[in-house]
């Protein structure tokens, strides 16, 4: 497998840690250039440096248009421009219902959809001006599936994600452009290692068909896959990488 990706430039969002940092070594593993984006400066570097391969840093809050305009002008001067979307930066919150006030609802949403749009509007703009057979591959979250409680602005954003992935393949097919999303279950991420959600793993484990924990590998190996060729007549799609967990 390795040297699929050869050529081609990669952009991570939230690549600093945790899921997005194992896909942004995967896709520089398959051969592409990778570009690793987030709002946390300082991890972003260090991740890059520890990827190799030609990786380098960019930072960027995904939700400040300005800031992505400037991203992508700096890909293009530097690769030529994207091949290959990752949207995998949002926020991972754990708030009790009574607790989801307008503020954090908002600012889920911002995040975690708007987000995603934003990015996503500036990278099938430079894919389409460069002719290219781009990718965009979304992580939304098996949550949508399974209504997990604690989560509900990040439950709607995620299913936004998907209802979004499946418009955008139908207005971007004629580009050669795919879209689609993954929705990991419980991964034992930095985010989630340090927040409650690291005490579900044993109720997560307990709906699995595979035993264990999820660790980002195994969603950067379906992402590396949804990147290939070998995805190539897959568009508009939603996998489910949970162990089993949910059944749909
Ligand atoms: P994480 O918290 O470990 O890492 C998220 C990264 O995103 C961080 O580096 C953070 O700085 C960055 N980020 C946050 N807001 C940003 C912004 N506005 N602009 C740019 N970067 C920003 O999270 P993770 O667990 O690795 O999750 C990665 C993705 O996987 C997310 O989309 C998450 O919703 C999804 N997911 C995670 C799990 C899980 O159990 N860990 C399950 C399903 C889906
Ligand atoms: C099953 O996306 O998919 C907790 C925290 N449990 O973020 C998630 C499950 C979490 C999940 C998620």
């Amino acid at each position: 497998m390795g040297g699929r990706l050869t050529g081609k430039t990669a952009l991570v969002t939230g690549a600093a840690q945790g899921i997005g940092k194992a896909i942004a070594e995967r896709l520089a593993a398959d051969g592409a250039t990778v570009v690793v984006s987030d709002i946390n400066a300082e991890g972003a570097s260090a991740a890059a440096a520890a990827i190799g391969h030609g990786a380098f840093a960019i930072t960027a809050d995904i939700s400040d248009p300005e800031a992505v305009a400037a991203m992508f002008a700096a890909i293009h001067g530097k690769t030529g421009g994207v091949d290959i979307l990752v949207n995998n930066a949002s926020i991972v919150p754990f708030v009790a219902w009574d607790d989801v006030d307008l503020d954090h609802w908002r600012k889920i949403i911002d995040v975690n959809l708007t987000g995603t749009f934003i990015v996503t509007r500036a990278a099938t703009d430079q894919m389409r001006a460069a002719n290219k057979a781009g990718r965009v591959i979304s992580i939304a979250s098996n949550t949508f599936f399974a209504g997990t409680p604690n989560m509900a602005a990040y439950v709607a954003a995620k299913g936004g994600i998907i209802g979004f992935t499946r418009a955008l393949a139908t207005e971007l097919g004629q580009y050669g452009i795919t879209a689609n999303a993954l929705t990991p279950g419980l991964i034992e991420s930095d985010g989630v290692k340090d927040s409650p959600h690291n005490e579900a793993f044993g109720f997560v484990d307990m709906l699995q068909a595979v035993k264990g924990k999820g660790q980002p590998e195994h969603i950067a190996d379906v992402v590396s896959f949804l990147a290939s060729d070998d995805a190539r007549w897959m568009t508009g799609q939603t996998l489910n990488v949970d162990a089993g967990m949910v059944r749909y």
